[in-house]
């Protein structure tokens, strides 16, 4: 068996952003249907979080994503999609239905695609695969109901699902047998080999979160990885932090959100100043910005310690004063 593995897509990302989607139909009509075809793969299995807003699709959005399944449908070839918790979530139970699936495909598709699977409300064992939905493995009681329905050890030789591997308790680990699972909903890479957990990261950059990383889809034969394939289509973000910005390196720039770290001592020096007029000038295209951060920022492979932490803060520093009270009273709330 082999398959085409795809972590997270969040479709409608950046509040609908047409450009985005451009870039991720592109990738999808460029390098995905092509590898399906190419590589003549048997099952493309999603991993969850096609869509960003499960409950509110842009109609242009859902339109175009639509259209897109339909031609990865048209390619004949077993498609099952893994519901992540952007699709499809809900802890009361009257509202599990509410799901991006079934907004935007319904019944309808599922007859004139038999090809194509959502799996949303129960889990799937098929061809020794098992599919969990993000709803299965999220719940504790879900999840041992899951070990009493299967035969982990006898039926399956992999698990397909979305959810953060690294948060697995060892009981839980130990309930799988060592069979292998991979999993969406963390965007980056975490690859723990001895347990055999995969995150197998999106399959797209989508902030400065997913800085100086690549992201891939990978062909698997018999539920091992055997290519990745990167994603050289959608932007891509780069942090250059003070003297490296001297190094000249186009495919830095080339189709990237760049942010170039400077801290203060150096920002005032007339090197720094020339050499950032010069980038933001030869790469007008690349979204060049500057950030002048304090001397003692700890910077850790161009990860800035203090940057990107502090979020709460800025919320609690830019509260209009009238609703201050309601916000530190909710802020409690949650707390207890
Ligand atoms: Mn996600």
């Amino acid at each position: 068996m082999k398959d085409l593995v795809i972590g997270d897509c969040h479709f409608g990302i950046k509040t609908n952003s047409i450009f985005w989607l451009n870039k991720q139909i592109k990738f999808f009509d460029e390098v995905v249907i092509k590898t399906i075809k190419t590589e003549n793969i048997d099952r493309i299995i999603f991993l969850g979080d096609l869509t960003d807003v499960r409950y509110s699709i842009n109609q242009y959005v859902g339109i175009e994503l639509k259209r897109l399944v339909n031609r990865i449908a048209d390619t004949g070839k077993r498609i099952i999609f893994v519901a992540g918790n952007h699709d499809y979530y809900s802890p009361i139970e009257e509202y599990v239905d509410y799901n991006s699936y079934e907004m935007l495909f319904g019944d309808e598709f599922i007859k004139q695609h038999p090809n194509v699977t959502f799996v949303t409300k129960d889990p799937l064992l098929e061809d020794g695969s098992l599919f969990l939905p993000w709803y299965w493995t999220e719940n504790p009681e879900h999840f041992d109901d899951m070990l009493y329905r299967y035969n982990i050890k006898h039926d399956v030789d992999a698990i397909y699902c979305h959810a953060d591997l690294t948060c697995w308790p060892g009981p839980r680990i130990a309930s799988i047998h060592g069979k292998p699972i991979y999993s969406g909903h963390i965007h980056y890479i975490v690859d723990d080999p001895v347990c055999n957990l995969h995150n197998v990261g999106a399959a797209f950059a989508f902030t400065f979160n997913d800085v100086n990383q690549d992201r891939f889809i990978y062909i698997m034969e018999d539920n091992k990885i055997v290519k990745k394939i990167k994603n050289e289509i959608s932007p891509k973000f780069v942090r250059i932090v003070n003297k490296d910005i001297f190094k000249d390196d186009d495919s830095l720039y080339d189709n990237a959100y760049v942010q170039l770290i400077v801290s203060s001592n150096n920002i005032n020096k007339s090197e720094y100043v020339d050499r950032i007029k010069f980038l933001k000038n030869k790469y007008v295209d690349s979204n060049v910005r500057v950030h002048i951060i304090d001397s003692e920022y700890e910077i850790d492979n161009a990860n800035i310690k203090g940057i990107n932490s502090n979020i709460g803060k800025y919320i609690e520093d830019n509260i209009p004063k009238n609703l201050n009270d309601k916000y530190l009273y909710i802020k409690e709330k949650i707390k207890n």
